[in-house]
C-alpha cells in the first residue's frame, strides 16, 4: 500500500478501484454493487446482516454512494467516479467508510483488526488470501 494521499491518486489507480466496484463489468456502478461490499465484508467475518456494525457501515457507504453519484441517476461512471476521488468529499466520507469496515473486521471490538480478522476482510474485498496476508505484513511494520 502506498502512502499516498488521496489527491495523488492516479487515473490508473481510479480506473483499477472502479473496475473492483464495478462487478458486472457493465462501465457503471450501481448502488448495489457498491453496497455488496458491506455485506461481504459482513459475511466474511460471519457479521449478521442486522448486526449494529452491519447497519452502521451500510448507512457510512450509502452516503459515500449518494456523494458519487453527482447527478443523481442511480448509476456512478468512471467520470463521476474520477471528479469525486480527486475531490474532499473522498476524504469526508471515504473515511467513515473504511472505518466501518474496519469495526466489521474488529469482531472482538478491542480497537484493533488482527492480522486474521484482517485477512478475512481483504478475502472479502476479493483480495486472495496470500496478498491479503502480504499486504498486512507490509502495514504490520513492527510484525506485532
Ligand atoms: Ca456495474
Ligand atoms: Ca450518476
Ligand atoms: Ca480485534
Amino acid at each position: 500500500m502506498s502512502g499516498a494521499g488521496a489527491a495523488t491518486i492516479t487515473d490508473a489507480a481510479k480506473r483499477r478501484i472502479f473496475a473492483m466496484l464495478d462487478a458486472d463489468g457493465d462501465g457503471v456502478v450501481s448502488r448495489a454493487e457498491y453496497l455488496a461490499r458491506v455485506d461481504r465484508a459482513a459475511s466474511a467475518l460471519g457479521r449478521g446482516a442486522d448486526h449494529p456494525v452491519v447497519s452502521a457501515a451500510r448507512r457510512a457507504h450509502e452516503v459515500v454512494w449518494q456523494d458519487m453519484d453527482a447527478d443523481r441517476d442511480g448509476r456512478v461512471t468512471f467520470e463521476e467516479y474520477r471528479t469525486w476521488a480527486g475531490y474532499d468529499a473522498f476524504e469526508r466520507s471515504c473515511r467513515p467508510a473504511l472505518g466501518s469496515l474496519f469495526d466489521i473486521a474488529d469482531l472482538d471490538a478491542d480497537g484493533y483488526v488482527s492480522r486474521d480478522e484482517f485477512v478475512r476482510l481483504r478475502v472479502a474485498a476479493r483480495n486472495t488470501e496470500e496478498a491479503a496476508a502480504a499486504a498486512f505484513d507490509d502495514l504490520d511494520t513492527d510484525r506485532d
